[in-house]
């Protein structure tokens, strides 16, 4: 039986799976669920997941949520490189997955909930939220592009999950107005990401055309 992976082709942590399992070769079976129409929220979904959020993955018995841990359970499943080469790789890999999720993506988040979500529930973004996201992701990036002056990938010499769950902000960052063209090696790197791994551009182009043709429906388009 195929491993169920259910989100919306508009989201960035959908992406991180859909395109983590498409390097790693892992045969999945994409379930839609519409969060503009809420169906994350459904009494259905919530056995899935009580937090109402995607992605989840259900693998025979086995319900996951939480891309990372998603990816690690993939990854380990079919052995691949991209929890690290090494032992020592790997630990630096979950450091930087660790560091992705509470000081990184968090940010990005809060900033598309207030400019995207609140503006598609007719509501008015709360401007000192988006001031706080961009000082925590200014402060941030500083230490990601000096780490990227001299490397190509986050750890080691090869694409991990690392480099995919830092990647993720990337994916609303034009809408959203992230403030990532003041740091010259962050988008060098993201840039290579889509050159060299063909899931993540072709993940950037589903994320936009689903979110797009979204806002466009709800006359926000540009
Ligand atoms: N920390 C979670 C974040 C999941 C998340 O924020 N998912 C969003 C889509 S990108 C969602 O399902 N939102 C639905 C909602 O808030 O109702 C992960 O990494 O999987």
């Amino acid at each position: 039986m195929a491993i169920k992976i259910y989100g919306d082709p508009g989201s960035g942590s959908r992406r991180r799976v859909t395109s983590a399992a498409a390097v790693m070769g892992v045969d999945i079976e994409r379930v839609n669920i519409d969060l503009f129409k809420g169906e994350s929220h459904t009494p259905e979904f919530l056995k899935l997941n009580p937090h109402g959020l995607t992605p989840v993955m259900v693998d025979g018995d086995v319900v996951l949520y939480e891309a990372s841990a998603i990816n690690i359970y993939l990854a380990e499943k079919v052995g691949s490189g991209l929890l690290g080469a090494t032992p020592a790789e790997r630990y630096q890999v979950l450091q930087w997955m660790f560091w992705s999720g509470e000081q990184w993506r968090i940010f990005a988040t809060l900033t598309f909930d207030e400019r995207i979500g609140k503006r598609f529930m007719g509501q008015l973004e709360d401007e000192s939220i988006v001031q706080l996201a961009f000082a925590r992701i200014r402060a941030a990036a500083v230490v990601l592009d000096a780490h990227l002056a001299e490397r190509q990938f986050i750890v080691g010499d090869h694409l991990t999950l690392a480099d995919i769950d830092i990647a993720a902000p990337f994916s609303q960052s034009a809408r959203t107005e992230l403030p990532f063209s003041e740091f010259p090696n962050l988008v060098a790197w993201q840039q290579r990401l889509l050159d060299t791994v063909p899931a993540w551009a072709e993940t950037k182009r589903e994320v936009d055309e689903r979110i797009n043709s979204v806002l466009a429906g709800a006359g926000m388009g540009s």
